[in-house]
């Protein structure tokens, strides 16, 4: 046997074992080492039934995604399928862990599937761009119906063992030791005169699909799906599960399974599943770095942030402290999260006994002197670098020796916080995005003196809140709101130009944005924008920047908040408002703006190419560690579809040289202020490489 597959017999029942850290992958010495276990299996006159297990914390997580963009090196996962299912004697999966991916579509070549109760089976190949190309898409629905087998594949999510057995996807749940269930079970098997059940033989009767079904699962699910490819694959497969002989149809999944790894879509989400595990790996922060306990937690301002925040500790069981400044405020605070909770309640995520014991979690109080023994304080107030200096500064007077003490701020100085009390290297920013409570994004800001175990720990408890922590370094903005400020520079540009907010949007929205530049801004608050705007001290030199921001927000248009911003409101419906375009024409003639046609790729030019020369100067100061760090904020944070990889990695799509050149277009129109090219973008211009070849390259 191979060292990661092995073979042994245990009375009458022959245990393969799979042994291949961390998450027990098909690479190719596992296919094999299972090829040549079941050829074992098949000759030996002893075994009478087989049981595959795995070592480890998991049952065979799926195909070895490293793999992918290598040539496929027999044999190959489908032939290694049907093998395993032609066995002449029964051979049983036993599942602990996530058996995702490959790894259920193995589990569904055995004849029989037991499992522990925590065990959970899916085949989320979807959010890799792909689909279950080892048969997956067609023993699915053969196992637990059509309808069932697709929402399974389109939304990725796995199902849960007490779920799988319920729909017929696992046959049997085994408490205690899995190894010793297993082989009870096909003990149990053997007595019965148990025969092998082949998925491969059932045969989906095309009557019992209603008319019309496909169609209609694709207009359902075509606003989850947008600008994805691979879930019209998965339909087109299962739909062939039910036309075609299942000969026929596992050839069709096979082309589309290479349709969909060749996919622009699919290289952008593969490239983003490792980089969404790349963000904790902080170079000069080790994975051995000792952490500071955190058990006790308190937020300076109850505001809808600093609400949002303390949802996310309570929401895991961590009570928390919740400071304001008077009780009408702090009496709001805790309406506010009230009513967070009331909506779960109302769409049924939460029990009305739960939202009461979370509220039962949080301490309200107006004293510092109460939160002196918190582990971490966030700071949650507005962003004023006055107040927050003056809250840290009683803070440093009143907090515990070895408190973390964290700002939420989105843009200051996190070293001139710090500058305000004794110990800096307590002081870390804690960038959390609204919906604070929603969003999975948290920027982890580090000062010049932040310490490493302040780091470390922030990480950790980032993990615990089940946050996407991205480390950044100090510039105003970070890296998610200094590569947003050009993006909505230049769609504030275009209004004053004469193109319309709802033109722009619908352009960013259709190249893959969940919200355009317009609906961001009036979502945000334009009085929010505005005050950045005016607390950026080294703001650019320009009277048109943000212009329509500021007169708009003058006038009282705050965006949805006030009924009326870039657009007038009815309801959550925006709407195009003929006196904005009045506004921007005026403007547009008092700042000397011409007035310009242009094309739908000029739009995407100007909105992304300004962000993406950011992102190359955040990554020449060491801002952000690597580009895919600021992929994952930009898909994180700001609902930018996966299937674009994040900025940097579709500028490396596009090609740098065609960026810069790009940028020295509108240089030429409007200035160098803007559209100067950063020096590492001309650089990888010219030398024909991509951001992705210059991280590997450091
Ligand atoms: N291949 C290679 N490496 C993998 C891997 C995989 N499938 N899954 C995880 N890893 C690595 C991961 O990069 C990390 O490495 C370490 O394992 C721990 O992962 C033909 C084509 C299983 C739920 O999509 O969902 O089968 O950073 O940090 O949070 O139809 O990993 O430590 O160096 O995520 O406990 C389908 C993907 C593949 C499952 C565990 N399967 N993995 O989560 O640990 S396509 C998947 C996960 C396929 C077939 C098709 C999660 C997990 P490092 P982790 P975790």
């Amino acid at each position: 046997m191979s060292d990661v597959v092995s073979y042994e017999r245990d009375g009458d029942i022959a245990v393969i074992t799979v042994d291949n850290p961390p998450v027990n992958a098909l690479s190719l010495p596992v296919r094999a080492g299972l090829a040549n276990a079941f050829a074992e299996f098949q000759q030996d006159a002893n075994a009478k039934a087989a049981v595959l297990i795995c070592a480890g914390r998991t049952f065979i997580a799926g195909a070895d995604i490293t793999e992918f963009d290598k040539p496929i090196e027999d044999p190959w996962l489908p032939t290694v399928v049907e093998q395993i299912e032609s066995c002449s004697k029964v051979v049983v999966a036993a599942i602990h862990g996530t058996a995702l991916g490959g790894g259920f579509e193995t589990a569904m070549a055995c004849h029989y599937r037991c499992a522990l109760p925590s065990a959970k089976v899916g085949l989320p190949e979807v959010l890799l761009g792909l689909l279950a190309g080892a048969t997956g898409t067609q023993r699915l629905p053969r196992l637990i119906g059509v309808k069932d087998a697709l929402d399974v594949m389109i939304s990725g999510k796995p199902m849960a063992a007490p779920l799988a057995l319920e729909r017929g996807a696992i046959d049997k749940i085994v408490d205690g030791d899995l190894r010793t269930g297993a082989i009870a079970y096909a003990n149990s098997l053997i007595s019965d005169n148990a025969q092998p059940r082949r998925i491969s033989e059932i045969v989906i009767n095309p009557a019992s699909i209603p008319d019309r079904f496909f169609d209609d699962y694709r207009k359902g699910m075509a606003r989850q799906t947008r600008g994805f490819f691979a879930p019209e694959q998965i339909v087109k497969c299962v739909e062939a599960a039910v036309t075609l002989p299942y000969a026929e149809s596992v050839k069709r999944e096979n082309e589309l399974f290479m349709t969909c790894m060749a996919s622009t879509e699919s290289k952008a989400q593969r490239h983003l599943f490792f980089a969404d595990r790349e963000i904790s790996k902080i170079p000069d922060v080790p994975k051995d770095t000792p952490t500071r306990s955190i058990e006790k937690v308190a937020i300076v301002g109850g505001g809808t942030m600093g609400g949002g925040i303390a949802m996310n500790f309570v929401n895991v069981g961590m009570p928390v402290q919740l400071k304001e400044i008077n009780q009408e405020a702090l009496d709001r605070g805790l309406s506010i999260i009230r009513g967070n909770y009331e909506v779960a309640v109302k769409n049924g995520r939460l029990s009305e006994a739960q939202l009461e014991k979370n509220m039962a979690m949080i301490d309200g109080t107006l004293d510092y002197a109460d939160i002196a023994e918190a582990d971490i304080v966030i700071e949650a107030v507005f962003e004023n670098m006055a107040l927050k200096k003056e809250i840290f500064a009683t803070l440093d007077q009143t907090c515990k020796a070895g408190a973390i003490l964290a700002s939420n701020t989105s843009t200051l100085d996190i070293d001139e916080i710090a500058a305000a009390t004794q110990r800096p290297q307590d002081v870390i920013g804690l960038h959390f995005f609204a919906p604070a409570n929603i969003m999975t994004l948290l920027e982890i800001v580090r000062g010049a003196k932040t310490s490493k175990d302040v780091i470390a720990t922030s990480m950790q408890m980032a993990k615990t809140i089940r946050k996407s922590a991205v480390l950044v370094g100090c510039c105003f903005g970070f890296v998610a709101n200094r590569m947003f400020f050009p993006y909505i520079r230049e769609a504030q540009l275009m209004i004053l130009e004469g193109i319309s907010p709802e033109r722009i949007d619908q352009v960013a929205f259709d190249w893959g944005m969940a919200m355009g530049p317009n609906g961001v801004s009036d979502l945000s608050g334009l009085d929010v924008l505005e005050k950045v705007r005016t607390e950026w001290t080294e703001r650019p030199d320009d009277p048109v920047f943000f212009r329509m921001i500021t007169k708009l927000s003058e006038q009282g248009r705050m965006g949805q908040k006030s009924g009326a911003g870039i657009y007038k409101y009815e309801g959550r419906k925006a709407v195009p408002d003929p006196e904005v375009a009045k506004l921007a024409k005026a403007e547009a003639e008092a700042l000397g703006v011409k007035q310009i046609e242009v094309s739908d790729e000029e739009i995407i030019e100007r909105l992304f190419y300004s962000m993406i020369n950011e992102g190359a100067l955040i990554l020449e100061e060491g801002i952000a560690l690597r580009p895919s760090d600021i992929d994952v904020v930009y898909a994180n944070g700001y609902g930018m579809g996966r299937y674009r990889g994040g900025p940097m990695w579709y500028a490396d799509t596009v090609g740098l040289k065609n960026v810069r050149d790009a940028m020295l277009k509108y240089r030429d129109r409007y200035g160098d202020l803007y559209w100067t090219p950063a020096p590492l973008l001309e650089e990888l211009a010219n030398a024909g490489k991509t951001f992705d070849q210059w991280n590997l390259e450091r």
